[in-house]
């Protein structure tokens, strides 16, 4: 018997003994937490088995958003004992699936940000790279959203880990204490004193991230408290004050995760959580580096800071403050080991998502910092100066300053501190280089790469998909849960019938599941031969659900009108969350369900065209929904969606993408082949060139009768009950302004749905399609983003 097999059966013996039942009586909370404690012992036990760790610097990936998603699953499979605890639970009457279903998501994230890092630390523990994950232990994570009445998103608190959540571990032994306020003393030259006003600790909590047969690393996630409050009086000067409440409880901190996706809100809470965060973060990896008879010098020898976007930048200026103040290196030595230490991962291109701080707000809470700035600011401007000429230097100086009309511009920041900057996806850090930062590609030449941004398999194909990967196991030869390339040895069978049936056989058990998740969701019964067409991240106008909403309407407009027609049937799938202050991404949310309810309700549809929204988007819904999906729409505007990962997912569970050539779907084109994706819109030129010519949306609606149609549909009450207003705000905002280009890509889009219809109407060929996604897609498995990483950022100093 193995020695997890013994451990799993004398600990359920002891588990029950003490609560005086059978294993039978045990309810599946108490099954769910005897298999957690087990599991962690598992865990411990096999620490000292750990593979020896790769010989590149440890990662300290710095990221304010975690979206880990169930955990007790996913350990049970790295740790390889899924199967024996699936049949002690069959042999007690009872189903791991389901016990599993009582764990709680943790919702420390709004969307692809949190859920790549929570990728990485699983790849990294995987490769057994070592490293460490840095966050904040909100008490509340992102809301939950519920669907009114009126089909309006309503939110919900979201306290995760408030009565149940065994996977962590408090560490009394790691408290940290962070100033905020108060004043600076200029001692002489360099030497500063900062008196902070206030004080409050950090508690840490550890998560266990194991590795599929790899090491187990934490997530060290930091969480406020203290004894006494902020009085926010001592900052009355500032606008920012009059949305808060003068006085913050201390401990109320960090209690809850901010709500916005790709958009900064500037609240001061928010600065002091991510001031925090870098605070905790940065003082305990130098606590480690020194515990291990290190010197400061070797920093940058053993140990990287991988800022995950903006949102840690202030990690930089505070390693310099902790170098200068407190150990009291020279300006000169701190820069060199803080400029070799940072490594900057850009998110975005959105002008409204790239953090910028109000300058008095930050010199008010971090007096100490904002001097800090200014000197590097002050150095950059002898960089500047030195390398563009006269004519050249205004603009570059616009382009670079990291001070400027009273901001702090955090992505300045980090290009400045950081040895390396990278995009997620090679359109994306290509367009970092020529739009964002030319003058700083200039400056600091070979600064700048990109790392396509993947998945991890075990969650999104092991995990998530059972049936597919069965089928793969069989048809594999070594494992391609660690080695993702592997599939490729299925692409040769992408036209054999036999296994065409069984791809497809799976595809379809999958589609009836999902359609038992709706069901229970929402009352809905789908149709299951119907094409399943899925749109599945946050609401943003960038991200185009509009586009989607309008050609639904269209369809729906067209069936009306020719009832005789054969229409492919289609069934939509949306689900999502919207910023709560964010009216015309919630505008969108709530046309889309009273679409859906006029389309499920109306006998002509039947059959032919349905529309869910799934309420309460978060991980454990995306593995219901991806594995079912025959349609991936990744339409934003291209130039805009830095690369997406939801997109990967689900090609590589089999969807055909329809796509716009932006972000990694571009990626996702080559691997696939052009001819097994369905490509449509503009391309980043030819919105430049749209612009150029004074895009006017208006035009598009005046000379397009199928698109004026279905615009109308939402003025005329058709979709609201009645309610011709309802919708005015998103109907104004399409026709006067459309910042994303709906409009323009209306047409091509429909034309690229139509496509779809017809290549499904041919089984053969959309199969072979589908499985050459899964068998061409291997590179989209974050084991080789994190090798791009290890090669070409993470490597010895
Ligand atoms: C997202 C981007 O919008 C996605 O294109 C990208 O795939 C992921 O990050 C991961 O790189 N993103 C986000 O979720 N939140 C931000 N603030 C910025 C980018």
């Amino acid at each position: 018997m193995s020695s997890f097999q013994t451990l799993l059966e004398t600990s359920l013996k002891t588990y029950c003994e003490e609560r005086f039942v059978q294993p039978e009586q045990l309810t599946d909370r108490q099954w769910y937490q005897f298999i957690a404690e087990v599991s962690q012992q598992a865990v411990l036990q096999s620490f000292p088995h750990n593979p020896p760790l790769v010989s590149t610097r440890k990662v300290n990936y710095l990221s304010m958003e975690f979206l880990i998603g169930r955990l007790l699953g996913n350990n049970l499979m790295n740790l390889g004992v899924y199967d024996q605890v699936q049949q002690l639970l069959a042999k007690c009457g009872k189903n791991l699936v389901d016990i599993l279903e009582q764990e709680r998501d943790p919702s420390l994230g709004n969307g692809g940000l949190g859920r790549l890092a929570a990728c990485y630390l699983d790849s990294m523990a995987s490769l057994s790279q070592a490293a460490v994950g840095y966050g904040l232990h909100y008490q509340y994570g992102l809301f939950k959203q519920l669907i009114g009445y009126h089909g309006e998103q309503l939110e919900r608190g979201d306290a995760w880990n408030r009565d149940f959540y065994p996977q962590q571990y408090h560490r009394a032994d790691l408290q940290q204490k962070v100033g905020f306020g108060g004043q600076v003393v200029h001692l002489q030259d360099d030497k500063y004193q900062w008196q902070p006003e206030w004080e409050i600790f950090g508690e840490a909590f550890d998560l266990p991230v194991v590795g599929y047969k790899g090491v187990q690393q934490p997530l060290r996630l930091w969480q406020g408290y203290s004894e006494t409050d902020f009085d926010f009086a001592v900052f009355n000067d500032g606008d920012y004050l009059h949305a808060e409440s003068r006085v913050i409880d201390a401990s109320k901190l960090t209690k809850v995760l901010y709500p916005n996706d790709n958009h900064q809100e500037g609240k001061a809470l928010r600065l002091m959580q991510q001031y925090f965060h870098c605070a905790c973060s940065i003082a305990d990896i130098l606590r480690q580096h020194l515990a291990q008879g290190r010197s400061l010098e070797q920093l940058p020898e053993f140990e990287v800071i991988q800022l995950n976007d903006t949102h840690p930048a202030i990690a930089i200026p505070e390693l310099m403050r902790v170098l200068l103040d407190q150990y009291e290196l020279s300006w000169e030595k701190a820069w060199s080991i803080c400029s070799k230490t940072f490594a900057y991962t850009n998110h975005t291109l959105l002008p409204e998502a790239l953090e910028q701080w109000d300058q008095t707000l930050v010199a008010k809470l971090l007096p100490r910092h904002i001097i800090i700035i200014e000197r590097i600011n002050n150095e950059l401007h002898h960089l500047v100066k030195a390398e563009f000429n006269e004519d050249e230097f205004a603009q570059a100086w616009y382009e670079t300053a990291v001070l400027m009309d009273n901001r702090v511009r955090m992505a300045n920041l980090c290009v400045v501190g950081s040895f390396a900057v990278n995009g997620v996806a090679q359109i994306h850090s290509d367009l970092v280089v020529s739009d964002l930062f030319p003058a700083y590609a200039r400056l600091f030449k070979g600064r700048f790469h990109n790392v396509t941004n993947g998945v991890t398999p075990r969650r999104w194909i092991r995990q998530a998909n059972p049936a597919l990967s069965a089928l793969l196991d069989q048809h594999v030869k070594g494992d391609w849960t660690k080695d993702l390339e592997l599939l490729r040895q299925i692409e040769p069978l992408a036209k054999d019938p036999q296994f065409q049936r069984a791809y497809q056989a799976i595809k379809q058990q999958n589609k009836q599941a999902l359609a038992q998740v709706i069901e229970q969701e929402i009352g809905l019964k789908v149709n299951g031969e119907a094409i399943f067409d899925i749109q599945i991240k946050r609401f943003h106008e960038y991200k185009r659900q509009q586009l989607n909403l309008l050609n639904i309407i269209a369809t729906y407009q067209e069936i009306k009108a020719n009832p005789e027609q054969a229409v492919v049937p289609r069934l939509f799938v949306f689900a999502g969350k919207a910023a709560p202050g964010y009216f015309l991404a919630k505008q969108i949310i709530q046309a889309i369900n009273n679409l859906a309810a006029t389309i499920n309700s109306d006998p002509d549809m039947q059959g032919k065209l349905q529309v869910a929204f799934l309420p309460d988007y978060r991980v454990s819904l995306a593995e219901k929904i991806i594995p079912a999906a025959d349609v991936s729409e990744q339409i934003s505007l291209a130039g805009k969606e830095a690369s997406g990962t939801g997109n990967m997912k689900l090609a590589l569970n089999g969807a055909i993408t329809i796509g716009t050539l932006d972000g990694a779907n571009v990626e996702i084109a080559e691997f696939a082949g052009e001819e097994n994706v369905v490509i449509f819109g503009h391309t980043v030129e030819s919105v430049r060139e749209l612009r150029a010519n004074g895009y006017n949306p208006r035009e598009y609606y005046e000379q397009d009768d199928v698109l004026r149609n279905a615009i109308d549909a939402l003025t005329d009450g058709s979709f609201a009950n009645g309610d011709q207003h309802r919708y005015d705000a998103l109907v104004d905002n399409l026709i006067n302004h459309d910042p994303f280009c709906t409009l323009a890509d209306f047409a091509s889009y429909r034309a690229a749905q139509q496509e779809i219809a017809k290549r499904y109407q041919n089984q053969t060929a959309w199969v072979e399609s589908a499985i050459l996604n899964t068998a061409r897609l291997g590179a989209f498995s974050s084991d080789r983003s994190i090798r791009d990483y290890q090669t070409r950022i993470w490597k010895k100093a």
